[in-house]
């Protein structure tokens, strides 16, 4: 089986202030951490070979309870753990803000796929999440069954997802990209292919991408599209997915009113092109193993017919 990976995994080139803010920490934290091993190893490793025992030398003379000695070796730990302790405090406050009292973003852990709502527009769609560079979104984060973990390394702090418990996380890009995210909690069988992505661009393209979301799904157009809708509604597909403009709500399962716009399927396990999603609906248990759609044994032609279908709905 072959898996793309997609896009850059590090916490190491930061895109946010918030994110920054913790990578700083981490390299004070090394730095600090660093010269002291250095220091304590090198003073042991000193005193091992400069004061050895010689034949015939007598013991050194013992310096048991220096007040001198004994207040400087408590005061220097005190401050290094004090200075540790403030940056730590203001990191927590540059990289978790208090929550916006109403979120911009509300992203709900599914096994295994993130379904992504944006309360002022209505709009939701999956994995795939858009927003403005250089603009604090917050997040609200939910999951509809088990702990999922949300993280996107170069734009902010990670955060649990709890069924029935609602946690708030801020993300933002500095510059435009598109940056991959994952699920970092052990969830079930395809934990490791719960990615997802942000695409941070310019405020006018944001606006656009939204006015095209909020579009209901166009109705098809070519004849293979037309009957691609008639399969999608003869199988009892409409009884996960939810299509805007058809009737079609269920929330079980990704939302797919313009799926064809978005650029993976299976929550980054393929590149959405017209061939991996004839092989998604041929199996998708064979491009996911264990993932929660079923294969329905769809012919050739219902296949075309789906596909073509979902490449109209940009
Ligand atoms: C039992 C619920 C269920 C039914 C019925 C179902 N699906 Fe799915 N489908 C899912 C789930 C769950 C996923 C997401 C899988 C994942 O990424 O782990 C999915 C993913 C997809 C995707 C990829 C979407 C994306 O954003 O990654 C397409 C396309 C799709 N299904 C089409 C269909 C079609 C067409 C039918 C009917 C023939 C159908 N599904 C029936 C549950 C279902
Ligand atoms: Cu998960």
């Amino acid at each position: 089986m072959e898996f793309i990976a997609t896009g850059n995994l590090t916490a190491f080139d930061p895109q946010s202030p918030g994110a920054r803010a913790i990578f700083n920490l981490w390299h004070l934290g090394f730095l600090v951490f660093g010269a002291i091993f250095v220091l304590v190893a090198g003073a042991i490793f000193y005193a091992l070979v400069r004061y050895r025992w010689r034949e015939g030398e007598l013991d050194p003379k013992q310096i048991a309870g220096n007040k001198t000695v004994e207040i400087i070796w408590t005061a220097i730990p005190f401050l290094v753990v004090v200075m540790l302790f403030t940056a730590t405090a203001r990191t927590m406050s540059l990289s978790d803000p208090p929550p916006a009292p109403k979120p911009d973003l509300i992203v709900v852990g599914h096994q295994w796929w993130w379904e992504i709502r944006y309360p002022d527009s209505g709009v939701v769609t999956a994995n795939e999440i858009h927003i403005p560079v250089g603009k604090p979104f917050s997040v609200r984060l939910d999951s509809v069954d088990v702990l999922h973990e949300f993280w996107v390394p170069q734009l902010g702090r990670k955060m649990t997802t709890v069924p029935g418990h609602l946690n708030n996380i801020w993300i933002e890009a500095d510059a435009p990209g598109t940056y991959l995210g994952f699920c970092t909690e052990f969830c079930g069988l395809q934990h490791a292919w719960m990615h997802f992505h942000v695409v941070a661009e310019p405020q006018a393209d944001f606006d656009d991408w939204m006015r095209a979301q909020r579009k209901p799904a166009a109705a098809p157009v070519g004849e293979a599209a037309v009957k691609g809708l008639a399969v999608f509604r003869q199988f009892t597909c409409v009884n996960c997915h939810a299509v805007n403009g058809i009737h079609a709500d269920a929330r079980v399962a990704p939302d797919l009113t313009h799926f064809g716009s978005r650029k993976f399927l299976g929550a980054g396990v393929r590149e959405n092109t017209p061939e991996n999603l004839r092989a998604w609906l041929k199996d998708p248990q064979e491009v996911k193993p264990g993932a929660l759609m079923p294969n329905f044994n769809l012919t050739g032609e219902q296949i075309d017919q789906l596909t073509a279908y979902f490449e109209e709905q940009r």
